[in-house]
């Protein structure tokens, strides 16, 4: 699993094979996006979820999404140290995965990626995304529910607000709530969610309080990812979250093959001659982009 999930890394071309024998066993597991600014607790309520879901007999896989890999070592490194108590586990897969910061990365590797542990049988996948720029916010949203942490003390309503994580939740929980504040962060959100204009019959999202480094209330979190699955399942929301997500993933693997076609376009025969003309105005640019598309192996 560690060697195909690194092909899927380095953009393998051996992905297409992989992903072509895989697909028949993938489309079991649930998929949990966690996401929230740095620090708020994001890798130990990870860890005391596992733990959680393992009590309930799940086999539960973990992906750390690194959108800034060459960056963020030490924050890679933290979590595994907050994952270690599970590391004896075989019931437990955890891996990070770094994305390369190419224009669609992470909507091209976090799906197949999920598709590798899915298909080894991991029931639950949680996807633990480090940041919440917009990238991250949207591989939260690629996932069957996504959980939004805040935690008081960090500014939160107001990041909350910016990131767009208003929109993406489907639970949110206000962890550290051992701290002061916590009920005060709650309240806000509360007030927040409200305004936001939610279609009739939607998915309420509930606000939940934990202190993750002493596993209170998680088992309240993994109750209410429970019944927005089976929220889901009833309202057919799950099918349609699905067929979003293998959307984006076409688009991005589409995108990024069209990206390899033309990856020698720098080196078209005709293109010097194209520059040439347009830089002495002789062609305009689009005119000369529609005959070097028109003719790519001139
Ligand atoms: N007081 C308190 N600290 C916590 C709680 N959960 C996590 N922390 C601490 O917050 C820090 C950041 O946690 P971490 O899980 O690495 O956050 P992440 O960056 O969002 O993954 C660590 O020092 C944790 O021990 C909690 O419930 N209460
Ligand atoms: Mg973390």
């Amino acid at each position: 699993m560690a060697r195909l999930i690194s092909l899927v890394e380095d953009e393998s071309p051996l992905l297409r094979a992989v992903m072509a024998a895989l697909s028949p066993y993938a489309g079991h597991a649930r998929v949990v996006g966690i996401t929230g600014a740095p620090g708020v607790g994001k890798s130990t309520t990870t860890s005391a979820l596992v733990a959680e879901l393992r009590r309930a007999g799940h086999r539960v896989g973990v992906l750390a999404v690194d959108p800034s890999s060459p960056f963020s070592g030490g924050a890679l490194l933290g979590d595994r140290i907050r994952m270690a108590e599970h590391s004896l586990d075989p019931g437990v897969y955890i891996r990070s995965m770094a994305a390369r910061g190419h224009l669609g990365g992470l909507a091209w590797s976090t799906p197949q990626a999920l598709r590798v542990l899915d298909a080894a049988g991991y029931d639950v996948i949680l996807v633990e995304t480090v940041g919440v720029g917009q990238s991250e916010v949207e591989v939260a949203a690629l996932a069957d529910s996504t959980l939004v942490l805040l935690a008081p003390g960090m500014g939160d309503g107001i990041q909350a607000a910016k990131a767009g994580i208003l929109e993406i939740g489907d639970l949110y929980v206000v962890n550290k709530a051992d701290r002061d504040g916590a009920h005060q962060v709650a309240r806000e959100l509360r007030t927040m969610l409200s305004l936001a204009e939610r279609r009739d019959g939607a998915w309420s999202p509930p606000i939940l309080l934990t202190s993750a480094d002493r596993g209170d209330g998680v088992e309240s979190v993994v109750e209410s990812l429970d019944a927005h699955h089976s929220w889901q399942v009833e309202h057919g929301e799950l099918g349609r979250r699905r067929t979003r997500r293998a959307r984006e993933e076409i688009e991005a693997i589409a995108v990024s093959l069209l990206r390899h076609r033309w990856a020698g376009v720098g080196g078209h025969r005709g293109l010097g001659e194209l520059a040439e003309a347009v830089a002495a105005g002789d062609l305009d640019p689009y005119a000369a982009a529609d005959r070097l598309l028109d003719d790519p192996d001139a």
